[in-house]
C-alpha cells in the first residue's frame, strides 16, 4: 500500500536554500511511466502537478512535488535493453572504465537503478564482480534471472552499509539515468561515500541542462525526473562530500547527457577534469543561472507544440493515417501536454514486449508490436522517442521506401 502519493518540498534538495522559484508550470500530468491495461482506464487516474523551480543560491533546476517512488517504480515498464544506442552506449563506458581504473577478477562494479542489468552485463563479460542495485522487483528478477545479481532496494545510506557488509566496498560505482530520479541526492552521496573504496570511481550520466535548454526538449521534464542538472549546483553536492570530477563527456544519448567520473579528493591518482570551467561558461553563457532566461523557455515548448499541433490536425482534415512511434515516457509527457489522444494517433508502435498491449497513461492511446505497423498501411508516423530517431528510422526502411514519413517534433518539426 502505498502511504501518501506525493510530497511537496519547500527547500532546494542540493543546498536547502528556501529561495526556490517556479519558472515553468504544465499543469497536472499522469505519472509518465504509468501505463494502463484495458481495465483501468475507466478507473480513476491519479495526476499530479508538474512545475519547474529555480534555486536562486545554487541554480539547481528542479521539481518540488515528489510523488511516491514506491508508487512510480515498483512495477517499471521501461528497459534498458530496447534501444541498441543504449547498448552502445554502455558498452562504450564498460570499456572504457575496465581500462582506466585496470579493473580485474577482484574488483566490484555496483550499478545503481541497474534497471535489466544491461550495463553490468558488459561489466561481467571483462570477468569483474557485480552487482545491481534496482527497487523495480519485476527487473531485479529479470537481471537475476540472466546472471546479473541484484538486490531490489531504495539506494541510501542504510542500504549502503548493508551491502559493504554483505559483498565488501566497490571499486567502481555507476549511476546512469537514476541520479535525476532521487529525491534525496544526500543520501545518494553518502551512499557512495560509505560503499565505494578509497581510491575508487563514482561514475554518474544524467540529460544534461544545458542540452534540454538549446534542443527545447521540454518532454524530458516529467514526474520521475526531479533533478535537471547543471555542472554548479552537481559539483557544489559532490564537493560536500569530498568528490571531484576528473573527467567530463557529453554524449548524445538521450537527447545529450553528461557522462561524469569522479574520484576522493583525497585520492593521489587523482586529475583534474580539464573541461569543466569550459561547460560552466557555456552554461553562463546559455543562461542556466539566470530564472529570467529560464523562464524565456515557455515559450519554445509554445513553438513546438504550435508547430506540431497545426501539422497534425491538417493530417486529420485530409483523412490520412497517422500512428506514434515509441511508448517513450517523454511521449507520455508530450501527448498528455499537447492533448493529442487517438482522435490524432491511432495507436503507438513500440519494441518492449511489457508495453504492448497497454495504454499510455493519460492519453490513453493503445500500444502496438511493431508487426502490426509493419503489416498496416500508415502515412505519418510520429517519433516520440525523437532520441533514438535515426535508430528508428534505419530499422524501417521499408516503410519509407513505401512512402511512408516520419515527424520529428523535436528540436523542431522536421518530416523525413
Ligand atoms: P526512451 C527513459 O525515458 C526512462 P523514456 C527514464 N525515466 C529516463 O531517465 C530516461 O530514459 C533517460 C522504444 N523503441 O529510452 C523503446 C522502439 O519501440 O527514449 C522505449 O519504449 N523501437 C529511466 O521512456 C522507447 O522507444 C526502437 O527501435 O522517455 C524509448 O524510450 C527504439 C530504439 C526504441 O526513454
Ligand atoms: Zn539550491
Amino acid at each position: 500500500m502505498v502511504k501518501s502519493f506525493v510530497k511537496d518540498l519547500k527547500k532546494c534538495r542540493v543546498c536547502g536554500s528556501s529561495k526556490v522559484v517556479k519558472f515553468l508550470d504544465f499543469g497536472s500530468m499522469p505519472i509518465p511511466n504509468g501505463y494502463l491495461n484495458s481495465k483501468e482506464l475507466v478507473g480513476l487516474e491519479r495526476k499530479f502537478e508538474l512545475a519547474c523551480f529555480f534555486c536562486e543560491e545554487c541554480y539547481l533546476v528542479q521539481l518540488t512535488k515528489v510523488v511516491n517512488p514506491n508508487f512510480m517504480f515498483r512495477n517499471y515498464v521501461y528497459v534498458s535493453a530496447m534501444a541498441n544506442v543504449m547498448m552502445n552506449n554502455f558498452s562504450n563506458l564498460s570499456h572504457q572504465i575496465y581500462k582506466s581504473q585496470k579493473l580485474n577478477s577482484r574488483s566490484l562494479v555496483v550499478d545503481i537503478g541497474s534497471n535489466d542489468g544491461s550495463l553490468l552485463a558488459f561489466f561481467k563479460n571483462f570477468g569483474v564482480k557485480v552487482l545491481g542495485i534496482d527497487p523495480a522487483k519485476n527487473l531485479a528478477k529479470i537481471a537475476n534471472m540472466r546472471g546479473i545479481n541484484t538486490e531490489s532496494v531504495l539506494f541510501n545510506l542504510k542500504n549502503a552499509k548493508k551491502i559493504a557488509k554483505k559483498y565488501g566496498q566497490a571499486d567502481v560505482i555507476c549511476g546512469c539515468n537514476v541520479i535525476a530520479h532521487i529525491d534525496d541526492l544526500h543520501q545518494v552521496m553518502k551512499g557512495v561515500d560509505s560503499l565505494l573504496k578509497k581510491n575508487g570511481v563514482f561514475i554518474t550520466e544524467f540529460p544534461y541542462l544545458l542540452d534540454l535548454i538549446n534542443k527545447s526538449e521540454f518532454d524530458t521534464i516529467y514526474h520521475e525526473h526531479l533533478s535537471y542538472f547543471s555542472l554548479k549546483p552537481w559539483l557544489r553536492l559532490v564537493n560536500e562530500y569530498d568528490f571531484e570530477i576528473e573527467e567530463l563527456q557529453r554524449l548524445l544519448i538521450h537527447g545529450g547527457s553528461l557522462r561524469i567520473i569522479h574520484k576522493r579528493k583525497t585520492n593521489k591518482l587523482r586529475k583534474n577534469s580539464k573541461t569543466l570551467q569550459y561547460l560552466i561558461s557555456l552554461e553562463n553563457d546559455a543562461g542556466l543561472y539566470s530564472r529570467d532566461v529560464l523562464s524565456g523557455f515557455a515559450n519554445q515548448v509554445d513553438k513546438i507544440k504550435q508547430d506540431l499541433m497545426s501539422l497534425l490536425i491538417s493530417l486529420k482534415k485530409k483523412k490520412k493515417k497517422v500512428v506514434g512511434y515509441g511508448a517513450a515516457a517523454k511521449g507520455n509527457m508530450l501527448t498528455n501536454f499537447f492533448g493529442i489522444d487517438t482522435k490524432l494517433l491511432s495507436y503507438i508502435v513500440d519494441s518492449t514486449p511489457f508495453k504492448q498491449g497497454l495504454f499510455t497513461p493519460g492519453s490513453h492511446i493503445p500500444i502496438v508490436g511493431e508487426m502490426k505497423f509493419r503489416d498496416d498501411k500508415v502515412d505519418y508516423a510520429l517519433i516520440l522517442a525523437w532520441n533514438f530517431a535515426d535508430e528508428i528510422i534505419a530499422k524501417e526502411k521499408l516503410y519509407r521506401k513505401s512512402g511512408g514519413k516520419f515527424i520529428i517534433p523535436i528540436p523542431k518539426l522536421k518530416l523525413v
